[in-house]
């Protein structure tokens, strides 16, 4: 071994370190020829190894050079970082490019229980006519649910409502809204013209047209000289709004204990126009809703006095309502919160 041999070495070494280097495709590759070049086991120390065999004065010599080469293939590796740390950046940015203004998913849209789309329509159509929309509690007492209505502890009208009855003394779901109705007589003065929507519940065997628990919209009006035909007349504007303007109505004699006179309201069938079909029963007529004149005793009953003030109300399901306009057969539909039903109404 002597200086010209460990010279041709380097000189080697360097070209061969700077083909290494220009070559490398990656910063890992980059970092493997740093490993087998400048490395601790790397060819530069397997050169430089040859040293001790030299005389002492070359040695410096063949030092010098090799700093020199150590320092320019640091310089090569450096500078190739540079580069290729920079395209792999690019390529990763590119790569994980997130376009931020891509459309997302389409969002599934709910929409209102028929039920509750029922109410909403028949409170929009007396809210014309002057009538605020209230609600009042589910769970009341005896008196207002019943003996306020007309109807005392051993009324045989008791039996038209099975009552459910909650566990606290003297506490039953409604079976009705009316007990809404004397909340309002006894709350505001007259003129009054309220309609309470809301649930009710009554101890029933579920059929196709009951249920144990369901809604109801009921409309109290009480000012001086309100009259049947005043009823009559704002009735049929419903009617009329709901099911058809020119649609036939008429009143039948009904009876409920807190009205006297008492009446069912009917519209000509929707289905076969009054000439009689299965959905009528072969009556030409459905019936839409109960009403009367609110009787006295339950006016005095509410501090209102029956010389001065009289009152109609009216009641009716928002489901049968539904069912009639939209021909749907079966109440358990309402109950079921199968979406291919509940979505067909908005
Ligand atoms: C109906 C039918 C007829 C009614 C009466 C009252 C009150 F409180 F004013 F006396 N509330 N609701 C009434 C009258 C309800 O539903 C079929």
């Amino acid at each position: 071994m002597d200086l010209a041999q460990l010279t041709r070495d380097l000189e080697a070494l360097a070209a061969d370190a700077a083909g290494a280097v220009a070559g490398a495709p990656d910063v890992a590759a980059l970092e493997a020829v740093e490993v087998e070049v400048l490395g601790k086991k790397g060819r530069l120390t397997g050169v430089l190894r040859g040293i001790g065999a030299l005389p002492p004065e070359d040695r410096p010599k063949v030092g010098a050079i090799a700093n020199t080469v150590r320092t320019g293939i640091e310089a090569a590796i450096a500078a190739r970082r540079l580069v290729l740390g920079e395209s792999e950046l690019e390529a990763r940015l590119a790569a994980e490019r997130i376009d931020v203004t891509t459309p997302a998913r389409p969002i599934r849209r709910g929409s209102h229980h028929p039920s509750i789309e029922a109410m909403g329509e028949i409170a929009e159509i007396f809210g014309q006519f002057g009538f605020v929309t209230l609600e009042s509690p589910e769970i009341e007492d005896d008196r207002t649910n019943f003996q306020l209505l007309n109807i005392p502890q051993d009324h045989p009208a008791r039996d038209l409502w099975d009552t459910l009855y909650v566990d606290l003394p003297n506490r039953l779901l409604r079976t009705h809204t009316s007990p809404g109705q004397i909340h309002a007589m006894r709350t505001f003065e007259p003129p009054i013209r309220v309609l309470l929507p809301g649930r009710c519940y009554r101890y029933e065997a579920i059929d196709a047209s009951h249920a144990s628990e369901f809604f109801q919209v009921e409309g109290l009006m009480v000012d001086e000289g309100t009259t049947l035909g005043d009823l009559r007349g704002l009735l049929d504007s419903f009617a009329h709004a709901m099911f058809g303007a020119g649609k036939r109505t008429r009143f039948r004699p009904g009876y409920y204990p807190f009205t006297e006179p008492s009446v069912a309201f009917d519209v000509e069938c929707l289905v076969c126009g009054g000439s009689g079909c299965a959905v009528c029963g072969r009556s030409g007529w459905l019936t839409i809703l109960g009403a009367g004149m609110v009787h006295p005793v339950v006016l005095r009953d509410s501090g209102l006095d029956p010389e001065r003030y009289q009152g109609f109300a009216f009641g009716m399901g928002p489901e049968r309502i539904w069912m009639l306009k939209h021909r749907i057969n079966d109440l358990r539909l309402f109950l079921e919160n199968d979406l291919r039903f509940l979505g067909q109404f908005r």
